[in-house]
């Protein structure tokens, strides 16, 4: 905690040696009013999730952090804060290692082209008036690939590096990085948001084959939206995809 330069990420943080889920501890906290920026943190996790009921393996050497937000934001502009993740993870790996980390589309981070971080986005409670947002982030830091209990095209800090990260400046830069995108965005910078995310992502203007309900469609990878969707060109004619509908390969 000494670490961190934030003003409000982070200021509250709860430290664990085990959680079934940092996501699911920090749900159950929202009701008892806790405050923006509230931070949760676990040595391990017992059942951390992905997206789509998906599991997320999180041996002890990672950082599995889950962080509040009630950010001052539209409804619109709160569900761009993945994005915004996306970006704060990519920037800080480059930071602290050098890495050329990227973003693959929706919100995977990768390095040489294998997943080192995974975000999840969860809205707890209400929508209405205080929107709360739970953003779950998990980096790969401190253990080797190898001890993934299935084969995954996933990869860790310590394979890429070759020595152990201090997960404490992980953390305390990660905030950083993530608060700064918190702000930019309330002040309604939408545009410097996307222009971020789009140096990070991988495969910008290169084909790209998606699935959507079983039809698979081969085009060029032009971008995103404001709102986040995809933009794929099919010989000049444009279409836009959602995250949650579809699966993307190179091609
Ligand atoms: P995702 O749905 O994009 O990724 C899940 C998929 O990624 C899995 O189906 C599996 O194939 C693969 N996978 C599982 N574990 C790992 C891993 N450690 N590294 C790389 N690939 C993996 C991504 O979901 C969102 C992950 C968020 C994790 C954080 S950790 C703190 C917080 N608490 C919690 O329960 N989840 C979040």
């Amino acid at each position: 905690q000494q670490e961190l330069r934030t003003q409000a990420l982070g200021r509250q943080l709860f430290f664990f040696a085990e959680l079934s889920s940092t996501n699911d501890l920090l749900k159950d906290m929202v009701r008892q009013g806790r405050e923006h920026g509230t931070v949760v943190i676990a040595r391990r996790q017992t059942t951390g999730h992905g997206r789509m009921q998906r599991a997320w393996e999180s041996p002890e050497g990672g950082l599995w952090l889950s962080l509040l937000l009630k950010p001052r934001l539209s409804l619109g502009d709160a569900a761009k804060l993945t994005l915004s993740t996306g970006v704060a993870l990519a920037q800080t790996l480059q930071d602290l290692y050098g890495l050329a980390a990227g973003i693959k589309w929706p919100n995977d981070v990768v390095v040489q082209g294998r997943k080192i971080a995974g975000i999840l986005g969860e809205v707890a409670g209400e929508w209405t008036t205080v929107q709360t947002l739970i953003l779950g982030i998990g980096v790969n830091a401190n253990f080797s690939g190898q001890t993934f209990s299935s084969k995954l095209p996933a990869t860790t800090l310590q394979d890429i590096l070759g020595y152990e990260v201090n997960l404490n400046h992980l953390a305390a830069q990660l905030l950083f990085n993530l608060e700064k995108e918190v702000q930019s965005l309330e002040q309604g910078d939408v545009q410097g948001l996307i222009q971020r995310w789009t140096s990070f992502a991988v495969g910008i203007n290169q084909p790209v084959r998606i699935e959507r309900a079983g039809t698979v469609y081969a085009g060029i990878f032009k971008g995103i939206r404001e709102d986040g969707e995809l933009i794929l060109d099919l010989e000049g004619q444009e279409m836009t995809f959602s995250s949650g509908e579809v699966s993307l390969r190179a091609g």
